[in-house]
Formats: C-alpha cells, sequence, structure tokens
C-alpha cells in the first residue's frame, strides 16, 4: 500500500470539510434599516462591520436594506437588529435607540430632508 497516497486523500479530505464547515458558519441576513443618505450609508456599514461575528455589512440605499453576512456561533439577527438600533437606525420591527438617534446629524433624522427651514 502506498501510505503517501492515502496521506494526501486524507489532507485533502481536511481542507475540504473544513472549507465546507466554514461556509456553514456563516449566515446572511437583510434588514430593513431607517437610513437616508450617503453618511447614514458609511456609519451604518462601518458601525456594523465591527460588531462582532460580523464578517460584511452593505447597505442598499434605493431600497435602504443592509445585507449583512456573520457568523452563527458568533452572533444573531437579534443581536444584530440591536446594533443597528444602538447606532441609530430602525431595524426591521426593532425601534432606532433613542439617544443614538439623537445624536445623528439633522439630514438622517426621519423626514431630516423634508425641513424647509433647512439652514445650511
Ligand atoms: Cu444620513
Amino acid at each position: 500500500m502506498n501510505k503517501k497516497f492515502f496521506a494526501a486523500v486524507f489532507s485533502a479530505l481536511v481542507i475540504v470539510s473544513s472549507y465546507v464547515f466554514a461556509q456553514a458558519d456563516t449566515e446572511t441576513i437583510t434588514i430593513k434599516t431607517s437610513s437616508k443618505c450617503e453618511m447614514c450609508k458609511k456609519r451604518i456599514e462601518k458601525g456594523m462591520s465591527l460588531k462582532k461575528g460580523v464578517k460584511s455589512a452593505i447597505l442598499n440605499l434605493d431600497n435602504h436594506t443592509l445585507t449583512v453576512v456573520y457568523k452563527k456561533d458568533k452572533t444573531n439577527p437579534e443581536a444584530l437588529r440591536k446594533a443597528l438600533s444602538n447606532i441609530g437606525y430602525d431595524a426591521d420591527d426593532v425601534a432606532a435607540n433613542e439617544k443614538a438617534y439623537k445624536k445623528l446629524p439633522d439630514c438622517c433624522k426621519k423626514g431630516g430632508h423634508d425641513h424647509s427651514n433647512h439652514k445650511h
């Protein structure tokens, strides 16, 4: 029997299975947000990407939907929505954290772009 051959097959199996398990560890969710503008996008993407277990966070400003890729064993959708709320935005049915929301620039608040008395 060729031991080298078995060793090669075995290590190939280990590599393939660890890759498959690593893939199975991640999950993707989309969260509806109350984001308004490019500044919101930067704030949300930066803030969310720093959260534990988050691999990537991308906000689509056209439909205000945040797509998060996260590690299943490190975080969960509930924690991610809470995190977004703590940045100051609504996350699906989780309302924005009031304190964080108040700290947002006016243009990022709900209806922020509707103010007629906007000062420049
Ligand atoms: Cu904004």
